[in-house]
């Protein structure tokens, strides 16, 4: 019996230095250990022994276990650690590579535009509000003044829903809803997309954007008006801008206006850029007509108030000098990184 325990235990240390990897060694753990390995088999067998060596064979197969089984956790921690250092040495970092560069996004250039015009009329206390892109023809047409046989109805053609519902061809219906509300005095500018069955080309797109200002109070009057889109060219294009009205028309204001700016390039020289006029047309604007106030139910004797409309694209186009307004739709990541 003894010579049979140190046969297995002399077969088992053998196993185990000729395992090189783990695996190997739970094999030789399952096959020496095991619930039918050969230390169990002899422990089975003990009916054969004399029940007075029993004892002693007993205390013989634990200590072979003991012993094969420490040689085994050796072995293992050994491999483990030869492995892990193996691993180490394969992972080592080289510092001297450069860095990873992290792509960090930014504001697209008409978000900027939005937010520079923002801050000016936030800064003048107006509210900034927005409505639905779909819109009732009611509000984006007749509550503005311009029904159904309206020849500026043909100029803003744009997408019908239905007859009675389409895609906004501006914000100012937003204006009209907030009117109708009835809260006086309104500060507030109507930011937001609109649309317009315009063909593609530098300076049009069936969807851009706008931004709409509306004033109504008490005594409001077209030098509020000037002194308002005064402050609000130069903040945006510079001290030093000067700004002139020229007459206009538009259905929803009386008297109206057009607001061209002093080239901020040239200074108002002459330059490629304002096509030599030495001005650059920015917006359109005009006093609100009491019919537009009478349908929003505000009472013309009582209140008046000035609005106006400037593109969003436009205003970026300028101030980042870019001469196609398709890059502002394309998402060229080489044209978005310079802004
Ligand atoms: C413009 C030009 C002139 C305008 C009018 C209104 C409203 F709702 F009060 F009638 N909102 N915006 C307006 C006036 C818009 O855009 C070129």
């Amino acid at each position: 019996m003894k010579e049979r325990l140190e046969n297995i235990r002399e077969e088992a240390l053998q196993a185990i230095s000729a395992a090189d990897v783990p695996e190997k060694l739970n094999d030789v753990r399952v096959r020496f250990l095991g619930k039918k390995g050969e230390l169990t088999a002899v422990l089975k067998g003990m009916k054969a022994v004399a029940p007075e060596d029993r004892p002693k064979v007993g205390q013989m197969v634990n200590e072979t276990r003991a012993a094969i089984e420490k040689v085994l956790e050796d072995s293992k921690s050994k491999m483990e650690r030869a492995i892990r250092e193996e691993k180490m040495k394969r992972e080592v970092i080289d510092v001297t590579l450069p860095a990873k560069k992290n792509m960090v996004g930014h504001r697209h250039p008409n978000t900027i535009a939005l937010e520079e015009v923002e801050r000016i009329f936030i800064g003048m206390g107006y509210e900034v509000v927005e409505g639905p892109e779909v819109e009732y023809d009611l509000y984006n047409f007749e509550k503005l003044n311009i029904p159904a046989d309206h020849p500026a109805k043909d100029e803003q053609d744009t997408f019908y829903i239905n007859k009675d519902i389409v895609l906004r061809t501006q914000t100012s219906p937003v204006q009209a809803r907030v009117m109708e509300q009835g809260k006086l005095p309104i500060r507030m500018i109507a930011p937001g997309r609109v649309f317009r069955s315009d063909e593609v080309d530098a300076t049009h797109s069936p969807s851009f954007h706008q931004i709409e200002g509306l004033v109504i109070d008490k005594n409001i009057s077209f030098s509020d008006l000037k002194g308002t889109l005064e402050v609000f060219a130069k903040e945006l294009f510079g001290e030093d801008t000067k700004t002139k009205f020229r007459p206009h028309h538009f259905p929803f204001t009386e008297p109206s206006a057009e607001v061209d700016v002093s080239c901020f390039k040239c200074k108002g020289k002459g330059c490629r850029f304002c096509k030599g006029s030495g001005w650059i047309e920015i917006l359109g604007c005009g006093m609100v007509h009491p019919h537009v106030l009478e349908m929003c139910g505000i009472d013309p004797e009582e209140y008046t108030g000035f609005a106006f409309g400037v593109g969003l694209e436009r205003i970026a186009l300028l101030k980042y000098e870019i001469d196609d307004m398709r890059l502002l739709y394309e998402n060229d990541i080489r044209f978005l990184k310079q802004f």
